[in-house]
């Protein structure tokens, strides 16, 4: 290992140690008797001080010769300095050159020159540099294990389940085709029916974390064409147990944040509020009234807008459930309520900004299914492997689908999608 310690790891009264530091040359300042050069790495800087009369000839030279952002290992002794930025500084006895960068750079990574966010998606691999972007996704990392922890607290079961698939999920529009030898394939827009087999697989509660595929057109600040979707399953349970897992869950994500990030959401200059639960259940037909009482024209059986869906959400403030919608624009898998049909047990969960989940009771009677599958002009015959698990012991079951990329924007209140993925995949961008 060539490195001993993170930049965090040292302290001033290690005054005397001989250590070594890995990161990118992040600034080099040279004032003549005295060189100061600015080591990065993940956790922060650390100062590197030379002073010409007592260093030796060929470490100057190296340091006088750095590109910005090259590799360096930097071995030295730390010196306890009051006037150094964490109260020490390094004063090194060797510093290596392990990979050297170029200039000019891609971009900026001191923070005093604004990049637009095109050119620090070309150049990703050193916008995550930036201590900005960084936080973003070692929040990213905490949000996803806390989700983790908590659903393996509640009994689910993690599952992966394939990508590369033969029907749609989500109604036919949205996929994109793949060649699978001789036959077209698909990218599967959601685990949806692989979630719903296990089901009748006997795994009781199961979760999977894992990219989606939308081949939407459209161009906006929420949509990606390449998502992450939380999605979990579960038998025995209907639409309102499965939503109190959700809002507890998103409550669970948010505090484990705000307690265990403190230091990355200071870098990016957030405090996360851990929402109030249990969220409101707004029914469908009370949602459309919000609508129109701001001037949206909307019938009973029409999706929400973007439009709506803000009225609505400055409305009540906070998360919500929309629930109770008609059956006939929800998904075939939704089950409609026994005594009114034309409603079912399907959910969204809102966020005041946007939609962040959906999920609903499913139906579990084959007879049912097929003919759902059916009424919403899809050929039942090309699901067969799906249908065939409902014909021999297929639970009650519910489950949700969250969106990770909407679950993070919304806690640390991004504007653009784009910001919380490390590669997105949009109508214009497939590289890097
Ligand atoms: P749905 O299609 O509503 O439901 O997707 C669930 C959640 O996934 C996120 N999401 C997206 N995020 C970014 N870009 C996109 N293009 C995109 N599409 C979806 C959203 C959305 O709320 N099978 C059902 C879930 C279920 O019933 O279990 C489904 O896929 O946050």
């Amino acid at each position: 290992m060539i490195r001993t310690h993170y930049s965090t790891q040292i302290t001033p009264d290690m005054n005397g140690s001989s250590i070594t530091v890995c990161g990118w040359a992040h600034e080099i300042r040279d004032l003549g008797g005295i060189t100061f050069l600015v080591v990065r790495d993940r956790e922060g800087p650390v100062q590197v001080t030379l002073f010409k009369k007592t260093i030796d000839k060929n470490v100057l030279e190296i340091v006088r010769g750095l590109s910005r952002e090259s590799v360096v290992a930097v071995t030295g002794t730390v010196k306890k300095e009051a006037k150094a930025p964490n109260g020490y500084e390094l004063v090194p006895t060797a510093v290596t050159v392990l990979g050297r960068a170029e200039s000019p750079l891609p971009m900026d990574t001191t923070g005093k020159v604004d990049a637009d966010l095109d050119t620090r998606l070309d150049a990703r691999f050193m916008d995550t540099r930036r201590p900005g972007t960084q936080a973003i996704f070692r929040i990213r990392h905490l949000m996803l294990k806390s989700v983790r922890d908590y659903l393996a607290r509640e009994g689910f079961v993690e599952i992966t389940t394939p990508k590369v698939v033969a029907t749609a999920t989500e109604g036919g529009t949205a996929l994109f085709p793949i060649t699978y030898f001789e036959r077209e394939a698909f990218l599967n827009q959601s685990p949806q029916l692989f979630k719903q087999l296990m089901m009748s697989g006997g795994l009781d509660r199961v979760f999977e974390i894992g990219p989606i595929f939308r081949a939407e057109e459209h161009d906006t600040r929420k949509h990606l064409n390449e998502a992450t979707s939380i999605d979990i399953e579960a038998s025995f349970l209907d639409n309102e147990d499965v939503m109190v897992i959700l809002e507890n869950l998103v409550k669970h994500v948010y505090s484990s944040v705000a307690e265990d990030e403190a230091r990355h959401l200071k870098t990016l200059g957030i405090e996360v509020k851990v929402p109030k639960t249990p969220f409101k259940r707004v029914a469908y037909d009370e949602a459309i009234d919000i609508a129109r009482d701001h001037g949206e024209k909307i019938e009973w059986g029409d999706d929400l807008t973007t439009e709506s869906e803000h009225s609505i959400g400055e409305t009540i403030g906070e998360h919500y459930f929309i629930v109770d919608w008609p059956t006939k624009i929800k998904p075939f898998y939704a089950q409609p309520y026994e005594n009114k049909p034309e409603i079912c047990r399907a959910f969204d969960m809102m966020h005041p900004r946007m939609e962040l989940s959906s999920g609903a009771q499913r139906v579990h009677s084959y007879e049912t299914l097929r003919s759902r599958i059916e009424a919403q002009g899809l050929n039942a015959d090309s699901f067969e492997f799906y249908l065939k698990a409902f014909r021999f012991g297929m639970p009650p079951h519910a489950g949700w689908g969250l969106g990770a990329e909407r679950l993070l924007m919304t806690m640390l209140g991004i504007d653009n999608i784009r910001e919380v993925v490390l590669f997105p995949r949009d109508r214009k961008r497939l590289s890097p």
